[in-house]
């Protein structure tokens, strides 16, 4: 592109900007607080997003694909620079295990990024087939919870104060065991692990209505692990992973009460056509991201929330499939911004069904991506970080120096 072609660009970008702020202004939005809101904006990006995944079917590698933690954090600081809110990465033990986390974690610095939540994975280890925490044998339970234990050590090594579990544990078969006696074991483990947290470390319990148990799942929906977080402690939350409902579901009315019950810890975000497909987050179903965003706008000011990616790109270019999934959520939480929350509860209360309706669309109907640009720029990152990262040259540099050896993967 050409200076001229730059700069010609770069004044309609300011025209457009500047058209949308007067719009906004003139329906009595502040702008000045929308654009503060959104350069605080955090996402912490997935380390298990940068490598090989898949589905029973296949998983298909990719060139470039990073070998170790240490580059998957390299690809996640790309997503960070060209985005400017993504400073923190998740963790998977032991799909991220190092012989020195402390050198992760310097690691991590040294890209400007931080270790997030430290997720233990109690899925893949032949003893629990028929369940980790809420296994029959003692034995396989103990194993489990020493996992978790460990992980909680891990976190005090990497200064991460998340500690986010999942549990595949379930059932295939009616009969096959008891539901209550299950919860027992699972509370039990999860009070042990509890007890050995530190004091600023908070305990997400996600929840997921089925697979890989296709007859009952012991976490199943937010009011088993709600009721479970209740029995633990202040410090443990539900974690919503917006690909763990049935079809149907309202997902932003779940979002809603465990606010209420003040138990809202954190998110998952992806999105699916049909069951966990963990594709890429406002992809498939952006309205209902942001009347979530809408639930959560009042809330967060008051309580920590944490946003974090869970995506398996399994066909598509990883490290843009990532950015792209920021980006859309940086336009969720733009429009939800702009409702106009003095009109929304006139109307509401008056019974005006259709206004209170009509106000949130318009916000919804707002093109808010000139805003979002200008922020990225306040922020030292990119206004256009798909052509930036296709530009820079990253993804060509990587796939030949990440030639030889093993690429990293759900194991
Ligand atoms: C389970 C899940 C969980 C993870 C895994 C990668 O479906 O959402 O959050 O640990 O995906
Ligand atoms: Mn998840």
């Amino acid at each position: 592109m050409t200076h001229k072609e730059d700069e010609l660009l770069e004044s309609s970008a300011e025209r457009v900007y500047g058209h949308l702020t007067e719009t906004l202004a003139a329906r009595g939005v502040d702008v000045e607080a929308v654009e503060n809101r959104l350069r605080s904006q955090r996402i912490e990006t997935p380390s298990w997003g940068y490598g090989n995944s898949g589905t029973r079917f296949k998983v298909f590698p990719q060139p470039g694909v990073p070998r170790d933690p240490f580059e998957k954090f390299e690809d996640a600081a790309q997503v960070h620079h060209l985005t400017g809110v993504c400073p923190s990465v998740a963790i998977h033990i032991p799909w991220d295990a190092v012989e020195d986390y402390g050198e992760l974690k310097d690691h991590a610095e040294s890209l400007g990024l931080r270790i997030g939540a430290v997720n233990p994975n109690l899925f893949q280890e032949v003893e629990y087939k028929l369940g980790s925490v809420c296994n029959p044998d003692p034995a396989v339970r103990r194993r489990a919870t020493e996992h978790l234990l460990r992980c909680v050590e891990i976190g005090r090594e990497v200064g991460s104060d998340v500690l986010s579990l999942w549990f595949a544990d379930g059932t295939n078969y009616a009969g096959q065991d008891s539901f209550i006696e299950r919860r027992h074991r699972m509370q039990e483990c999860l009070s042990e692990t509890y007890q050995a947290m530190p004091e600023n470390m908070r305990m997400l319990l996600e929840y997921k209505f089925f697979e890989p148990a296709f007859y009952h799942t012991d976490l199943a929906d937010w009011g088993t692990a709600l009721t479970m977080c209740q029995k633990l402690g202040d410090r443990a939350e539900v974690l919503v992973d917006l690909g763990h409902h049935a079809q149907g579901v309202n997902v932003e009315h779940i979002v809603a009460l465990l606010l209420d019950e003040d138990r809202l810890g954190g998110f998952h975000f992806n999105n699916r056509k049909y069951a966990d497909d963990d594709l890429i987050v406002g992809s498939v179903n952006p309205f209902e991201l942001f009347l979530i965003y809408v639930e959560l706008i009042e809330a967060e000011e008051s309580t920590r929330i944490d946003y974090m990616i869970d995506q398996a790109h399994n066909i598509e270019a990883k490290i843009e499939a990532m950015i792209l999934s920021v980006m859309n959520l940086q336009e969720a939480y733009a429009k939800a911004l702009l409702v106009d929350r003095a009109a929304l509860a006139e109307a509401r209360h008056s019974g005006d069904v259709l206004r209170a309706h009509r106000v949130l669309l318009e916000a919804y109907a707002t093109d808010v991506r000139p805003l979002c640009a200008k922020v990225r720029e306040d922020l030292g990152a990119s206004v256009d970080p798909i052509s930036t990262f296709r530009e820079s040259g990253y993804l060509e540099r990587v796939v030949v120096e990440r030639k030889v050896g093993v690429q990293a993967g759900w194991g």
